[in-house]
Order: C-alpha cells, then sequence, then structure tokens
C-alpha cells in the first residue's frame, strides 16, 4: 500500500491515476489537512510518495520510480520505446508543468491588471506552442505512448485542466483533445478524481 500526498487537481493526481493504472493500492492525503507538510517535504510541493516508509519526491522521479518496480507497457523493458516513455515524462513534467506553473505565479503576484493580462497572454502562447508539439507527435498514433496511454498522455491531461482557472485562451489541435479526452474518460483517471473529492469532502 501507497501513502500518496496531493492538492486537489494538482500534478499529483497523475501520480494516483498510474498507481490505479498499475494495480496497487494507494491512500491519499491532501497536504492542506498536514499540520507540518514541510517535515516531509522541504519544498512544500506535491507529489509526495511513502512506500514502505521511504520518501519520494519530485513528480518525474516518482513516476519512474513506480513505473520501473512494477512491470507496465507505459515503460518499455528495453530500447527506444523506453527512451522514448522516459523522454516524454520529461517532457510533460519538466516542459509542459513549468509551462503552466506560469499562471499560477502571475495570478499569485502580478497584481497591476493590464501588466497580469499580458503576462497571462504571453504565457499562454507559449503553452500553446507546447501543445503543437504535442500535437505533432500525436499524427499517426492516439497516445503519446503509441495506441496505449503513457503516464506522460495522464500527466498532460491533469495540466490541460488548469488553463480554465485563469482568463488565458490555450488552442489544442484535434489529435490533442481527442488524446484528452480519452485519458480523462479512463476509469482509472474517473477513480482518482472521486477519491480526491471524497478525501477533501470528509
Ligand atoms: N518539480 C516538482 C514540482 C511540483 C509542483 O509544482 N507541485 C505543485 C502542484 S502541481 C505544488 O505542490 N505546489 C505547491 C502547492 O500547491 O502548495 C515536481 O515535479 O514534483
Amino acid at each position: 500500500m501507497y501513502t500518496l500526498y496531493y492538492f486537489p487537481g494538482a500534478c499529483s493526481l497523475a501520480t494516483q491515476v498510474v498507481i490505479h493504472e498499475l494495480g496497487q493500492s494507494v491512500d491519499i492525503i491532501d497536504k492542506q489537512q498536514v499540520s507540518d507538510f514541510s517535515a516531509i517535504n522541504p519544498a512544500g510541493m506535491v507529489p509526495v510518495l511513502v512506500d514502505n516508509g521511504k520518501t519520494l519526491l519530485e513528480g518525474a522521479a516518482v513516476m519512474l520510480y513506480l513505473l520501473n518496480k512494477h512491470q507496465s507497457s507505459m515503460l518499455p523493458a528495453t530500447g527506444r520505446g523506453r527512451e522514448q516513455a522516459i523522454q516524454n515524462i520529461m517532457f510533460a513534467n519538466a516542459t509542459m508543468h513549468p509551462a503552466y506553473s506560469r499562471l499560477f505565479f502571475i495570478a499569485q503576484n502580478i497584481a497591476d491588471e493590464k501588466a497580469k493580462q499580458s503576462s497571462f497572454d504571453t504565457a499562454a502562447q507559449a503553452i500553446t506552442r507546447l501543445w503543437q508539439v504535442v500535437e505533432q507527435q500525436l499524427v499517426g498514433q492516439d497516445f503519446l505512448g503509441g495506441d496505449q496511454p503513457s503516464a506522460a498522455d495522464i500527466m498532460l491531461t491533469v495540466y490541460s485542466r488548469w488553463g480554465a482557472s485563469f482568463p488565458v485562451d490555450i488552442s489544442m489541435g484535434n489529435n490533442t483533445i481527442k488524446m484528452l479526452d480519452a485519458v480523462l474518460e479512463m476509469p482509472s483517471f474517473q477513480r482518482a478524481l472521486s477519491a480526491e473529492q471524497r478525501q477533501s469532502a470528509a
């Protein structure tokens, strides 16, 4: 049984979905309900995964830990497929996630309304350019992982939901929209969303 610290709707949602996809059990804890979360992760961030007393930090590292531990088609054991899967996870975590994080930073730190909207617009254009990269990768395949959703597809789907919280116009191509819709409909994704809602309401 894993323990996963999360924040509702945050990148930790992708971790939970992947744990379900791997057929593992997980106990989820909202970081807001922890009195001294910085003792668990000094950076104050989710996801945090605890496995048998061992604490793992950083979304991509946690993802690779899980995928290395439990065999699955989401991370092929060898070869080009494995390299591509790792690259896709890193693209999601280290390129797309920070691009979306700018929106949160702008909302919290820029007071002047004109400067704020112009920063939102610039950040949204950068995000749209990254979705164009995803769109190109999805030519001829349904998911970044090929014909099945991969960890990166799940991570990108979680991030794609964040744009709705800001006054931004982010465009995505048809291949991308199809991929995101398919991931959203996965039973593991819906199960993870419900678990977060249940836990936060308790
Ligand atoms: N590099 C970190 C970034 C994680 C991150 O930005 N997490 C956000 C949520 S998506 C967070 O915990 N923000 C602080 C907060 O919500 O209080 C990782 O990949 O784990």
